[in-house]
């Protein structure tokens, strides 16, 4: 019987590891900040499936035994045992653990001052994206082009709602607030178009504010920035 629910429980979960690829999936990273978002989803689903299977097993455990009278005292200090050991110092562990790791790394996704970064602003309105680039004055609508392995800090804000700003498979979200502008920093590890989501209800055609971000080469993108700025600006 164990045996015949181990092989259905590979088979459920290979059925579910399938659908972690995907233009859309946070499982598939392809960058630093998007490697520790899934690194972290990892680490705290493997923590929680142990946790899962640790109550079970003790809730199983438990329904196997006999009534016995809370009145022993041996046994009183054996419960004892179970809540100063499973309830506290259990839970103490594993939440410092997740905190060595998840502080860190929430750390690393900031945009602190750092050399080589390029900026890109994006205006969210209700329903599509406004893009510029400040350094270069290029404008674009709903797709973002950036170089490979160059950190992007995005300076993000709203003109009417509150939006999103989420690409999973570059990194974390970020909500964009009318009045302020919010940074996120993003990086792509290799060329590709990266599918992109407003993450936030803003209204009716919220499903359909989409953007891609094409990430292209270092000479690939000097040549579609060349492009762009040679354009006249009246015709943009
Ligand atoms: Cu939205």
């Amino acid at each position: 019987m164990l045996k015949r629910l181990a092989n259905s429980l590979v088979v459920a979960s290979s059925l579910f590891l399938t659908a972690c690829s995907g233009p859309m999936s946070t499982l598939d990273p392809a960058g630093p900040s998007a490697r520790m978002v899934s690194g972290l989803w990892w680490g705290m689903f493997v923590v929680g499936t142990l946790v899962l299977v640790g109550v079970v097993w003790l809730w199983w455990h438990a329904m196997q035994r006999d009534g016995q009278s809370t009145a022993d005292e041996q046994l009183q200090e054996k419960q004892n045992r179970w809540v100063i050991w499973g309830g506290i110092a259990l839970p103490t562990a594993a939440i410092t653990v997740l905190l060595a790791f998840g502080i860190p790394a929430g750390h690393r996704m900031l945009p602190w001052p750092a050399g080589n970064v390029m900026e890109v602003h994006v205006e969210a309105r209700q329903w599509y994206w406004q893009v510029h680039y400040p350094e270069h004055d290029i404008e674009l609508l709903n797709e973002i082009y950036i170089p490979v392995n160059t950190p992007i800090d995005f300076h993000l804000t709203s003109q009417d709602v509150i939006h999103s700003f989420w690409v999973p498979r570059l990194g974390g979200k970020l909500d964009m607030i009318p009045g302020r502008t919010n940074v996120l920093r993003l990086e792509a590890d290799a060329p590709g178009t990266y599918q992109g989501q407003c993450a936030e209800f803003c209204g009716r055609a919220h499903a359909f504010m989409k953007f891609e971000v094409i990430a292209l080469s270092a000479e690939d993108f000097a040549a579609w920035q060349q492009e762009h700025e040679e354009e006249p600006k009246d015709e943009r």
